[in-house]
């Protein structure tokens, strides 16, 4: 196992943690921006299993907001604003009148410093941002460790440690672009994807929820059973119609089952499973990616991959009975989530 580093454009270092078995996983400090997860095929054949930019530049002002690491709030906040303890907070809009992903200047634009190391069976870095109060917003001085650690079970994990000084509005989360065929040689139609969870949120036009958790039962959004993309992604499903036809809905999880989502390409075999303690996650499915996009894999392609961003629900702050994003003063926020690879 090892850490190397180098230093790219902008002078941002680019971290690669190695395993023991080929696996890797880059990123910069630059918005904790994860740039490559290398995994084998079932030919042992590593290639990347994430969208990266061919031109690093391109991750600033990024409409994408690829591999990146969000926060305070991912997701939208509807009107840039909320009200903790009876004080109300105005965002940055990023989006019309809503806050998208933390606001223009969110995690995903910050340097982070960097902490690695290495154990026995792991190795990884922490990295540390202080966000003062009202950054963004957002009450409270808040610290933050992030930790990326790889293992020899070719399981990375990212784990969010946080406190902050006043009642805050927090859920962090990473924006990476999974399509398991292998630096994009193909989108993500013939994936399956299985989740467990039998409850997604309405959306309105804006892609703001609508306040209405809908169950899953009887519509394209019961992907309870292992499901083809393809057979979904041509739905006219009015919801999946105003999300520029595709998936942009958060999930609630029913935690029943260990593994939270299972990803698998039959033609490459990697299976990826992700396991978590976060309580929803957005799955969105590159429904606005196109060709002025540079990929290191060449243009962009709607569905050329999804995000898997386990999170709370920002529409916690305006609605009753959706995950909260609230966090107190002086509590630990704890997340963690485990993206283990294998093949068939
Ligand atoms: C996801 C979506 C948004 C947006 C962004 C880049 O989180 O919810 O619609 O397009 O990614």
């Amino acid at each position: 196992m090892n850490i190397t580093e180098q230093v790219t454009v902008n002078e941002w270092k680019e971290v690669t943690l190695t395993n023991d078995t080929g696996m890797s996983v880059s990123f910069l400090n630059y918005g904790g921006t994860i740039t490559g997860i290398n995994v084998p095929d079932q030919n042992g054949h590593v290639e990347n299993v994430v969208l990266a930019y061919e031109n690093y530049e391109d991750y600033i002002d990024d409409p994408n907001y690829l591999g990146a690491l969000i926060g305070r709030v991912a997701g939208r906040v509807d009107g840039a604003s909320f009200s903790i303890n009876g004080e109300e907070y105005h965002l940055q809009e990023n989006e019309g009148t809503n806050s998208l992903h933390g606001g223009e200047q969110g995690f995903h634009t910050k340097l982070w410093e960097l902490s690695p190391f290495q154990e026995e069976d792991k190795v990884g870095v922490i990295l540390t941002y202080d966000s003062p109060h009202l950054e963004g917003g957002y009450p409270g001085n808040l610290s933050i460790q992030v930790t990326y650690q790889l293992n020899n079970k070719n399981e990375f994990t990212i784990s969010y440690s946080a406190k902050s000084d006043q009642d805050t509005a927090l859920t962090l989360t990473n924006h990476s672009y999974f399509n398991l065929s292998g630096d994009a040689k193909r989108t993500i139609h013939d994936q399956t994807i299985q989740f467990d969870s039998n409850q997604f949120v309405e959306l309105d036009a804006n892609l703001i929820p609508t306040g209405k958790i809908e169950s899953v039962q009887g519509t394209p959004f019961d992907l309870r059973e292992e499901t083809l993309l393809q057979d979904r992604l041509g739905s006219n499903h009015p919801q999946m119609d105003l999300a520029n036809l595709g998936f942009d809905h958060s999930f609630l999880f029913n935690h029943d089952k260990e593994e939270s989502v299972v990803v698998k390409d039959d033609k490459s075999g990697r299976v990826m499973k992700l396991m978590t303690n976060q309580p929803a996650i957005v799955f969105y499915t590159g429904n606005n990616l196109m060709e002025d996009h540079k990929l290191a894999s060449g243009p962009a392609k709607k569905h050329d991959a999804m995000c898997l961003e386990t999170q709370a629900s920002p529409a916690s702050l305006h609605h009753e009975g959706f995950p909260d994003v609230r966090l107190k003063a002086g509590e630990p926020y704890e997340k963690y989530t485990t993206f283990s690879f294998g093949t068939v």
